[in-house]
């Protein structure tokens, strides 16, 4: 019985350890803005630009990435990116980008045996925004053959890659509120004109 109890307790143990052990799917996501954090929503005016660096946290060690992002052409452009091509913690090896409308695939690789794991950057995105509404900035797996996220083994894992979008919001410049005043003062006397015109 007390045999029992006690290999009862090593193997909940053990599930606990087992638990603990498994790793987070890695994540894609991106920076906009100068906070230095994850964003899921980003507002700004029409006309602004902004910038968007790209990440993948809890990421296995790989030797290349390969990314694409899609989005709205009628309402943000793309104007410029760059594949993070920094010899320590970059993408070095044939950094490349492919842009269409509405998408671009970004890829690249690292220097013979510098592997890459953790969190990891991947890109910076530079957008304009064209319209009013709302659009979504929708990272995902690439399509283009032979690229993506290798282990050193030439496993590709990108099925395994969750990717955080991001909704653009973009608003008309409200009118000042003094405008608006004398928007209303403007009709208030269109009104007394009208009248006088009718009792004449
Ligand atoms: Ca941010």
């Amino acid at each position: 019985m007390k045999l029992k109890t006690i290999s009862t307790f090593m193997v909940i143990a053990l599930l606990i350890l087992a638990t603990g052990v498994v790793t987070a799917a890695p994540l894609g996501w991106m920076d906009i803005g100068p906070d230095d954090s994850a964003d899921t929503t980003y507002t700004l005016m029409v006309g602004e630009s902004f910038t968007a660096d790209v990440f993948v946290s809890d990421l296995p060690e790989v030797y290349t990435m390969g990314f694409k992002i899609t989005f709205d052409p009628a309402q943000l452009a793309l104007t410029s990116a760059q594949v993070y091509d920094d010899p320590q913690q970059g993408w070095p090896f044939k950094p490349t980008v492919s842009t269409g409308l509405g998408s671009a695939d970004l890829m690249g690789g690292s220097p013979l045996g510098v592997a890459h794991s953790g969190e990891v950057k991947l890109a910076t995105l530079t957008f304009e925004c064209l319209g009013q509404g709302i659009s979504l900035l929708d990272l995902g797996p690439t399509d283009i053959l032979g690229a993506g996220f290798y282990t050193g083994s030439g496993v590709k894992i990108d099925d395994t890659i969750v990717w955080q979008d991001v909704e653009v919001r973009q608003q008309v410049v409200p009118l000042p509120p003094a405008l608006l005043l004398f928007g209303s003062g403007l009709l208030g006397l269109m009104g007394i004109g009208r009248k006088r015109l009718s009792f004449k």
